[in-house]
This record gives C-alpha cells, sequence and structure tokens, in this order.
C-alpha cells in the first residue's frame, strides 16, 4: 500500500480550479498571475533547488521583498519537502546572526541590499546565498530560469516539517517554532470552512509573507480554495481602497482598520463587494470594531491564534460576533481555561488559555526541554496569555503571561531591546515596556537609568536601537529616570512604570 501523501502543497494542488488558466492573483500593477504559473514557477524553482544538492528537510532561510516570485518559491519549498524559514525584512545583521546558525539552512534567499551581510555570516559554512527582489528579478530567477515546468510534489509524512517561524520569549534565545504539513494543512481547511471562502472570493492581501497572518491564514485560504487575490506589496490605505472593490474578503491587524478608518472618504463605496472583514494577531479596539460597522455596515471577525498554533478560536460568520472577544474554539481545536495546574477553571474565570490540536506545532527547534515545558501532561500547549470563556463559549483574551508587546500586529520582547539597551556605554539599567498607540495599538517606550555621572541622550540612544534592531522595536520614547521601581522581591514593577507612562504616545498617530 502506498503511503498518503500529506505534503501542504498537494492539498492545495486538489482545490486548484481545474482551468489553471483561472486567475491567482493580481497586483497593484495590473499584472495576473494564473493558477499555472503557480504550478509552473513553483516548479523550475523547486527543480533548481533540488539540482543544488538540497533534500527534504534541508531548511531555507529566505528574507525576501513580498512578490510573486516570493510565493512561488515558499510552494516550491513545500513541493520538494524543504523546510521554508522566512525572516521579518527588517531584521538587521546582528537580529541575522542567530537565526542562521540556529536554523543551519542549505541555502539563503536574500533581497540584493542585503547580499553583502547575508554572504559574511554563512561565509564559513559554504551555503549559498542568492537574491530576489521586489521586482522577481535576481540570481535566484536567473538560475532557476531553464529548469522544467514540471516537478513531481515530493511525497510527505503529516508530522514531517513544512516551516520553520521564529519567535523570541521572554528569557532566552529565539525559538524555533517546527510546523508540520499536517498543522499547515489542518488550519486551512478549517478556515475555509469555518469563513466559507470558495473559488468565487477574492481576497484583499496586503499582509507581509514572512509571519502567520499573509503566510499561513491569508493564502492558505486562497489556495485551499480555488480562490484569487488582490496583491499588494505591503499596507497603504490609498491602495487598499482602490483595490478594496473588487474583494469579497479583508485581513488584516487591527492597525489596518484603523487607517482605513482614518481616511474620510473610505466607507460602503469601497466595501460595495465585501462579505468579510476579518482582524486578528493583536487585539482589535471595541471603538474600532463599532466605527468599522458604522461606516461600512460591516462587523469585523476578530479570530485569535498564534505562530505555535496557527489559529485557536474565530468568532462565527454566522451568529453574532462580540466585540472585545475572539470568538468560539474552531473545529477540531481544544482551548480551555486552566489554573497553573493545569486544571480547568469555571466559566468566567480568568486563567492561562491553553490549546490542543492537529493544528498545534510539533515543538521548539532543537529545543526538547523548553517544549516539554510548554506542554501539560495532557497535550495541551499553554500559549502564555491569559482568557477568559464567557457563558456562550465566547473566549477573550484578557492579557498575556509573557512579558511581550504587539506593536503593530508584530510582537516586541523588551527583554531583547533591554539587553541591548543595557550594554550601551553610560546606561546602568533599563525597562522596556508597552504603551497605548493611536495606530500601532502599542508601541515601544524605554525608561533607563543612566550610570552616575553620564548623561541622558534619548535621540543618541534611538539611533543606537535603529542602527542594530529591526524598526518596529525601536523605542518611540525613552524617558531617563534616577531608579527602576521594584517590589520587595527585587524585580522590577513593570505595571507602575505603565502606568506611568501610559498617556506618554497618546495622540501617536500614523
Ligand atoms: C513600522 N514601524 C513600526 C511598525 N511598523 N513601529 C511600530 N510597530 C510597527 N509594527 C515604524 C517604522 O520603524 C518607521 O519608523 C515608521 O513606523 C514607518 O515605517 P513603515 O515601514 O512605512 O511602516 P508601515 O509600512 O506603515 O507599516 C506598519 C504596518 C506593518 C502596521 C502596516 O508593521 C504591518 O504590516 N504589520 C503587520 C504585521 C503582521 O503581519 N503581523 C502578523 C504576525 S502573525 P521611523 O521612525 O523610521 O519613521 C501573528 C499570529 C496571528 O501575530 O494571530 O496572526
Ligand atoms: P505570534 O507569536 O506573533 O504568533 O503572536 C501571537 C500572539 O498574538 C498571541 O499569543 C496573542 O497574544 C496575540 N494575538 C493574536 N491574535 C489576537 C487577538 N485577536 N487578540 C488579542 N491578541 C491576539
Amino acid at each position: 500500500m502506498t503511503q498518503q501523501d500529506h505534503n501542504l502543497y498537494s492539498g492545495f494542488r486538489q482545490h486548484f480550479p481545474s482551468d489553471l488558466n483561472q486567475p491567482l492573483m493580481e497586483t497593484d500593477e495590473g499584472v495576473i498571475y494564473c493558477y499555472g504559473d503557480a504550478e509552473q514557477e513553483s516548479s523550475r524553482l523547486a527543480g533548481f533547488m533540488v539540482s543544488l544538492g538540497l533534500k527534504p528537510g534541508d531548511r531555507v532561510t529566505v528574507q525576501v521583498p513580498k512578490s510573486p516570485t516570493a510565493l512561488w518559491l515558499y510552494l516550491a519549498c513545500l513541493r520538494a519537502g524543504l523546510v521554508f524559514h522566512p525572516l521579518n525584512s527588517a531584521y538587521q545583521r546582528s537580529e541575522l546572526e542567530y537565526f542562521l546558525s540556529n536554523a543551519a539552512p542549505s541555502l539563503v534567499v536574500c533581497g540584493s541590499d542585503a547580499e553583502n551581510t547575508m554572504s559574511e555570516l554563512v561565509a564559513e559554512q559554504g551555503i549559498p546565498v542568492l537574491t530576489l527582489d521586489a521586482d522577481g528579478q535576481g540570481s535566484l530567477t536567473e538560475r532557476s530560469a531553464n529548469y522544467p515546468a514540471d516537478f513531481d510534489t515530493v511525497a510527505r509524512a503529516a508530522d514531517d516539517l513544512a516551516a520553520l517561524l521564529y519567535s523570541s520569549g521572554t528569557t532566552g534565545r529565539p525559538k524555533g517554532i517546527m510546523l508540520t504539513h499536517e498543522n499547515l494543512a489542518a488550519n486551512a481547511q478549517t478556515l475555509v470552512e469555518a469563513w466559507g471562502f470558495s473559488a468565487d472570493d477574492c481576497l484583499l492581501h496586503a499582509l507581509p509573507i514572512f509571519h502567520v497572518h499573509g503566510l499561513f491564514v491569508a493564502l492558505g485560504c486562497v489556495l485551499m480554495s480555488g480562490a484569487r487575490m488582490r496583491w499588494l506589496p505591503s499596507f497603504n490605505s490609498k491602495a487598499v481602497m482602490a483595490a478594496l472593490p473588487d474583494c469579497t474578503v479583508m485581513m488584516g491587524v487591527p492597525t489596518y482598520y484603523t487607517r482605513l478608518l482614518e481616511e474620510a472618504q473610505f466607507g460602503r463605496e469601497e466595501c460595495r463587494s465585501l462579505r468579510l472583514a476579518i482582524s486578528g494577531s493583536a487585539p482589535l479596539l471595541v471603538e474600532v470594531f463599532n466605527a468599522f460597522r458604522e461606516r461600512t455596515g460591516h462587523t469585523i471577525l476578530e479570530r485569535y491564534g498564534m505562530t505555535e498554533t496557527n489559529m485557536n478560536t474565530s468568532n462565527p460568520l454566522e451568529g453574532e460576533r462580540k466585540a472585545g472577544t475572539v470568538g468560539l474554539p474552531l473545529p477540531g481545536v481544544e482551548v480551555r481555561i486552566a489554573d497553573v495546574q493545569n486544571q480547568p477553571l469555571p466559566i468566567g474565570e480568568i486563567g492561562n488559555l491553553q490549546v490542543r490540536g492537529r493544528n498545534v506545532f510539533k515543538g521548539y527547534w532543537g529545543m526538547p526541554e523548553k517544549t516539554a515545558e510548554d506542554f501539560t501532561e495532557d497535550g495541551f500547549f499553554n500559549t502564555g496569555d491569559k482568557g477568559r470563556v464567557d457563558e456562550d463559549g465566547y473566549v477573550a483574551i484578557v492579557g498575556r503571561a509573557k512579558d511581550m508587546i504587539i506593536s503593530g500586529g508584530l510582537n516586541v520582547y523588551p527583554k531583547e531591546i533591554e539587553a541591548f539597551i543595557d550594554d550601551l556605554d553610560g546606561v546602568s539599567e533599563s525597562a522596556v515596556i508597552g504603551v497605548a498607540h493611536a495606530d500601532f495599538g502599542e508601541a515601544v517606550v524605554a525608561v533607563v537609568v543612566p550610570q552616575s555621572g553620564c548623561s541622558a541622550e534619548p535621540a543618541q540612544l534611538i539611533d543606537a536601537v535603529k542602527q542594530n534592531l529591526a524598526n518596529f522595536k525601536v523605542p518611540k520614547k525613552v524617558f531617563y529616570v534616577d531608579e527602576l521601581p521594584r517590589n520587595t522581591m527585587g524585580k522590577v514593577q513593570k505595571n507602575v512604570l505603565r502606568e506611568c507612562y501610559a498617556d506618554c504616545l497618546s495622540g501617536g498617530s500614523h
């Protein structure tokens, strides 16, 4: 008996339209790519990567601007059984070093502006570095151009790795999150059903494709249903407003909705074809939920997930979408609110949000102890989020056990920024907090204690962070203080700092 193929691409392929000339995406320049392009271009890239000697299970590190070719590259990795390892294009040298050494890729693909840095970082290992720019050009495209337009997708077992995505943490180094073909396929199928995706849909795709939201949620729904997309390189309110009338579904982080509402002209006309507006990755303010409904007549559907688990809960397609909640557990996903002993808590009580299901990742790359720590004995993953379930089963995220800031839908771990600032000349210690920001939801603020005799130089400090860490981690403001508030155990009281600086970014807008 032949073993069943669980390759995620094979799952997508079954849902491609029978006529491969059907459109898959239209770019903002009006270029249309069809499903046949996805099949053929991913074949060329897969054949090329195999010719380099890459074998199933090998990692391919990808830090490129968004482009259709970047999507073909993701599909090619799936088809060749390679593990796709995408990186935020804002990451700088010091951040990349760790990801490269930990993931140990067999191939690196980056924008041509990062080629020298990447080459230096992997020179010792002799890993090939190829380029791919926003216009789809680069050495990857050149070298793969003459490879065949067909490729036999490599069969994969359910728990073979499809992707490796890194998330930082409250302690230690970033962790590689191992996602299997089954994790991604199961979640995509669930979302297609839950949100009613079909070949009649057109999704507005303005999200980056290096994180779960744009990569697995958005693309998964489209490719698993034969739908099409309006494909934008990034979020820009005017471009979104121009594309939206052609779209039936939009997905975004809350900042996208806030920014659209800032546009006086935005309203029902732009949303005339829309059947569904989905928000996630960060809390959606009730005011934004209400304002969007008032302006457009559409009720945003909020859902909740994370890189380790893909999507866990969603407000319903049919039925009440409750503001301030992330809805009900998705089919096949068990969600519970537990106490510190991992015992389920009664309705209405706040506790640790834990999940179990085929959507939950395989473990942290090379960190079995850390993996074991984050799972309960009965197989639930502890998300680090604090939640509550109401009498109708709707889940609300009420806080985080982890010290994490979500800025414009991107996670920032204060510890990483504090470690960097503490190492700067003239700094004794620092505390980094998240403060309410009208555009980004939360944004980074640093509170710094200078060494005695050293002067306060906020601009210089900000500049130093900017030179070394990704732009979304750069503090929007820096405050110098004589000492940090501490509790009797000597722990910095971040809640006191958050209260003290709560309004320091008010008026912080786009
Ligand atoms: C950019 N900047 C940010 C920022 N993005 N600051 C704080 N937070 C952010 N997220 C800063 C830049 O450093 C720059 O500062 C200025 O803002 C303008 O930069 P930009 O590049 O022009 O920004 P813009 O294109 O407007 O991007 C903002 C954004 C983007 C919100 C559109 O960050 C975005 O697309 N976010 C979505 C991220 C996402 O996909 N999240 C999903 C993760 S998956 P200066 O000082 O230089 O001017 C996940 C799981 C799940 O969480 O459940 O989905
Ligand atoms: P990431 O690690 O980037 O995948 O981010 C996952 C985290 O984002 C979750 O653990 C939550 O803290 C947060 N998150 C995602 N969706 C929502 C949401 N709808 N509301 C509140 N927080 C969310």
